[in-house]
């Protein structure tokens, strides 16, 4: 029996033999490297990351492309991963680590990253792998967000309203309640004072059309400021704008003050005998105000 089989398997084995044998030869190299390929890609420029486009929210990496001894560059694929600590410098600790921004890309130097947090620092991380599963880490790249940026204009305190004080013939002073912003602080906001001799300046645009400013530039962190330089007997409107570290600005609300007028040739239309001794005369605007020591409180208008 066993030499009748013999030869039936001799004659199989030299069969696969050949068969072997000339499929290898119609192998090229490639191929045949390619099923033993061990070695991980080399990432480009020794693995420097860049990045440009940084904004708030998000940024753009660029890589330059890898090499493989056995894999074609155009079909390395590529992952992008980030962290917001420095634990993705290797494969390993990127995969286990890291947020990897989507699926890998074959050849590919360029990844725009979103969904960002802003004012944060990142660290991203590219892995590079050939046709064998082989993978390669690049060098951790770190970089922070920008600062969102600021758009609102402070919030006038008190609802913007502002008063007078101390009005006299040629000054008074304003008052108001700071505001606020919810970025820049309260105080580095900066205050300009308008005034104009007409109701026009009721906004930010028609302030600075139409009014004065009268402390120029602004000044930083104030809630009164002592107009002086007045036209007697004259009403004036004033308002006030605030302005943020970026620029915005919002406008108080406008307030009307008229300063004291004078008598500047009184005409008598009274007059007031006192009985006893005037105890004290005060002018103010076209009033007088006369005490008597025993009629109290006598008001005589004094008409220009
Ligand atoms: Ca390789
Ligand atoms: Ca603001």
């Amino acid at each position: 029996m066993i030499k009748r089989i013999f030869p039936f398997k001799l004659l199989t084995l030299l069969f696969l033999l050949v068969l072997i044998g000339s499929t290898f030869s119609q192998c090229d190299d490639a191929d045949l490297f390619l099923a033993i390929d061990t070695t991980a890609p080399s990432p480009g420029n020794s693995g420097t990351i860049t990045t440009s486009g940084i904004s708030a929210t998000g940024l753009t990496l660029n890589w330059t492309v890898a090499s493989d001894a056995v894999s074609a560059e155009t079909t390395l694929t590529y992952r992008v991963f980030y962290s917001t600590s420095a634990n993705i410098a290797t494969v390993g600790e990127a995969i286990a680590n890291g947020t990897e921004v989507d699926s890998s890309a074959s050849n590919i130097i360029i990844k725009t990253v979103s969904g960002l947090t802003a004012s944060t620092t990142y660290y991203f991380n590219v892995i590079v792998k050939d046709g064998a599963g082989n993978q390669a880490a690049y060098t951790i790249k770190t970089q922070a967000t920008t600062a969102i940026p600021d758009i609102i204009p402070p919030i006038p305190g008190a609802g913007g309203v502002i008063t007078t004080s101390s009005v006299s013939a040629t000054s008074l002073t304003l008052n108001w309640t700071k505001a606020t912003d919810a970025i820049t602080p309260q105080t580095s906001l900066v205050y300009v004072v308008y005034r104009s001799t007409a109701n026009n300046i009721g906004t930010v645009a028609l302030a600075e059309a139409n009014g004065t400013p009268l402390n120029g530039a602004g000044t930083t962190d104030i809630a009164t400021y002592n107009v002086t330089g007045l036209t007697v007997g004259t009403t004036y409107f004033f308002n006030v704008l605030v302005k943020d570290a970026a620029g915005n600005k919002a406008a108080y609300s406008t307030v009307s003050q008229a300063t004291i007028s004078y008598a500047v040739n009184p005409v008598l239309t009274g007059t007031y005998n006192t009985s006893g001794s005037a105890q004290g005369v005060t002018v103010s605007g076209n009033y007088a105000y006369v005490a008597d020591l025993t009629s109290g409180l006598q008001i005589i208008q004094v008409l220009p």
